[in-house]
């Protein structure tokens, strides 16, 4: 089937903040996303803030790693896009790797994770995991697109 704007699979994905502050990162991390085939429909830049960051991240509360994940998310500017392409949630995903560094570098070192992740919670990249959570996502991030 072919596919185009309009009927595309839309994801959200975050570049998180260590991968912002690194220009060299973040020019390589765009060129991957787009030689993927990814349209990057909409993109912003900003400080997630704690409020978004807490509801974002609701499924964690309660996990040892939630507060250093809130901090670190909160640390400085992510960029936010929604992302399209055919299998565009499960493609995203594959593209960035296991969650756990450890995983991302020796199973699949050439993924996003793989080559740019620094530990489990700067992990380089966020997906949304379904479809479910990619309109709820793109709504907390993107109210005036969706
Ligand atoms: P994401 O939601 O960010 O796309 O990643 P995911 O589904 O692969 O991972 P998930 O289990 O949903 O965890 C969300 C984020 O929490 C941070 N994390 N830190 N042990 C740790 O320090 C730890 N475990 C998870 C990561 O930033 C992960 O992406
Ligand atoms: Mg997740």
């Amino acid at each position: 089937r072919k596919w185009n704007m309009s009927n595309a699979q839309q994801t959200l994905a975050i570049l998180k903040p260590h991968i912002v502050k690194n220009p060299f990162s973040l020019n390589q991390v765009k060129n991957i996303i787009l030689k993927s085939n990814f349209e990057i429909v909409c993109l912003k830049r900003k400080i997630i803030s704690i409020e978004e960051a807490e509801s974002f991240y609701s499924e964690h509360k309660g996990q040892f790693f939630y507060n250093r994940l809130v901090s670190f998310m909160t640390s400085g500017p992510s960029e936010l896009m929604v992302l399209a392409r055919e299998n565009a949630i499960q493609e995203w995903r594959l593209l960035m790797g296991p969650t756990k560094v450890f995983r991302a570098q020796f199973e699949n070192p050439c993924s996003l994770r793989g080559q740019f992740g620094l530990s489990d919670t700067r992990n380089a990249t966020h997906g949304s995991d379904s479809p479910e959570s990619a309109v709820k996502e793109i709504q907390l991030f993107f109210p005036e697109f969706s």
